[in-house]
Order: structure tokens, then sequence, then C-alpha cells
């Protein structure tokens, strides 16, 4: 049996972005909360067999649009990576609604604008063009905040660490400047991936953090390494790491999201005021804090993340039973 995923690869700010086109299964559910749900129990060979190797790698992620679920509201979006299902995914929205639009995929109501359900919640879009090219995205994310503060971790080999934990839709453990860390380039992308699953680790055992209104997005699954710029206020470097073995290219858009909660919750960057994120590679997204806000009882801060997101070719992929890694495998 072989099923076949026509796909649109590209990247947002170099990480990677598979929209798969054709080929998504129906699903089950009355929100995309409840879709991703049923994907991960009856399909996750398509996420697995797409992301892992030898079709993807380590850093692979995308999504499928699906009908919304909701009259106001133009498009789901169900996100695919290795590590999972995100609840949200800023890098991989800024990819699919540059790749959609561009193909004609999503036909927004409204000129410019798109308002779209994620596992996590509504998001809101508002995008640019050049002709036939979406030259920039801008997500109004879900809100972010900071979960906990001053958790204190010991890692072998390293030392201990003091780490705070916040939502930017996804639970992000943040890792500022201090003890053996200093800053990024002296750890180098080796010792990133090494530390970071540990740091992960030690975490969990310590603290489970759960979304308010939907316990389906719990615990802490990315760390990020912050590099605080030459004018904290103005901008920052990150390292983000996901899955098992992987640093975001980009800047991470849930992770800039987390970080701006957190850079927020001190006063260091002031409401409204555009905050520069660079990646581990250098390449960027702008976000600002939009608006202030709570969930249940949590102060929180509405972001808005600005990126663009480039093609680079179609991908007919074909997942054949016969092949003994259809599923895909890691190392
Ligand atoms: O951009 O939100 C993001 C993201 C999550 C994991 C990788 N990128």
């Amino acid at each position: 049996m072989r099923n076949t995923f026509f796909c649109i690869d590209g990247h947002t700010a170099g990480n990677p972005v598979r929209l798969v086109a054709g080929g998504a299964p129906l699903l089950q559910g009355s929100t995309m909360s409840e879709r991703r749900q049923d994907f991960l129990r009856r399909f996750d060979w398509i996420r697995t067999g797409l992301c892992f190797e030898p079709r993807g790698h380590s850093m692979m992620s995308g999504g499928f649009f699906y009908p919304p679920t909701r009259d106001d509201t133009d498009a789901g979006i169900l996100f695919i990576e290795t590590s999972g299902c995100l609840p949200m995914c800023g890098h991989g929205t800024i990819g699919l609604v540059t790749f959609g639009l561009e193909n004609g995929l999503l036909q927004p109501r409204v000129p410019g604008q798109l308002k779209l359900e994620v596992p996590a919640g509504l998001i809101d879009i508002t995008y640019e063009t050049e002709g036939s090219r979406v030259t920039s995205v801008t997500i109004r994310n879900v809100p972010a905040w900071v979960a906990r503060t001053g958790i204190a971790i010991d890692i072998p080999g390293f030392g201990p660490l003091t780490v705070d934990v916040a939502y930017g839709g996804n639970f992000y453990a943040i890792v500022e400047p201090q003890g053996s860390y200093r800053s990024l380039a002296e750890l180098g992308a080796k010792r990133i991936l090494e530390l970071s699953l540990l740091v992960r680790e030690a975490v969990r055992k310590i603290y489970t953090p759960v979304h308010p209104n939907d316990p389906t997005i719990a615990g802490v699954s990315h760390v990020l390494w912050a590099e605080p710029g030459s004018d904290p206020s103005k901008e920052g470097k990150n390292a983000v790491f996901y899955g098992d073995s992987a640093i975001d290219r980009s800047p991470c858009g849930t992770g800039t999201s987390a970080r701006l909660a957190h850079l927020r919750s001190r006063d260091i960057v002031k409401k409204g005021q555009p905050f520069i994120h660079r990646s581990y590679i250098g390449s960027t997204f702008t976000a600002r804090t939009e608006e202030e806000t709570t969930v249940g009882d949590i102060p929180a801060i509405i972001p808005l993340i600005t990126g663009s997101a480039i093609a680079t070719g179609f991908n007919t992929i074909w997942i054949d039973q016969e092949d003994v890694f259809w599923k895909g495998f890691q190392v």
C-alpha cells in the first residue's frame, strides 16, 4: 500500500516548513485541539513518515490545512514536527500561510487578513504581498505568559542553573546567561544539544505546567537559551531546542512569544515596542506586545510576530508500506 503526499517545501528564516497540500487524512473533532488528538491516535505514522529520516531530518516540521470548525475562521492548521503535533508553531505558520496563499490553497475573505484555528486557540494573520509573492506575515498569537520563575536545577558536568518557564503556544524552559552559560557562541551547537536534553529532563522532574484552558497542552517541550542584545529592551538572540536533537534555525515564533512575555513581565520590553529576535544562525523575527490581558488570573500578553518564508519547491512524497522505513526512523 502506497500513500502519496503532495507537499510544498520551503523555509521560514532558515527552518524547514513542509506544507502537505494533498494527502491529509479526514479527522474527527469539533476543534483543532480535538483533531490533533485524533491525528495522534490514528495517523501519527504520517507525521513520522514525513518528518523523520529518510524523508525528513531532525528539524523537519510542517503542517496541513483543514476546513475551519467555526464560521468566523478561514482555516484550521494541524502542525507536524519531529517531536509530535505542536499546539502552535510560529515559523510553521509563517511558512504555511505564505505557501498556502502563493498557491491558492487559502482564500482570505478579507484581503491581507486571515483568522486561523490552531490547536492552541485562534490566531489572526496579516500579510503583505508583492505581485504573487507573500513578503511578510504577522501572527497575532495566542496569549503568552510566564508560568513559573526560579526553578533551580543542577546539570552534571555543567553546574547549577536557575531557569524560568514561559508559554507562547508551547511551554519553554528559558535559560539566561549565568554560571557556566556565558554565551551561545562559547557553548556551540553540539553542547547546546547535549545540555538542552539535560535541562529539559531536570525541569520536567520539578514542574509540569498545564494550560488552564486545555489540559492536553502540558509539560515543558522546548528549551530557549537566551542571549540579551547590547540593548536588551530592543534585541536578543536565542537557540531554541526542540524534539530530541534540533536547534531551530528560525528565531522560533512561539519561543519568541514566550521570551517576550518573560521580558515584559520584568518591564524590560515595553508594551508596543519592537523587539528583534535573532536565531542561532542570525535570521530574525520582529515581535511586539500588542495587548496585555489575563488567562484565568495569570497576567499575559498578546504577542505579534513578524517574519517571512520562501518556498523551495514541490515535493511528491510516497510512504510505501513495503519500505521497511515507511514510518521513518531517528538515530
Ligand atoms: O516557530 O514556534 C516556532 C517553532 C516551534 C518549534 C520550532 N519552531
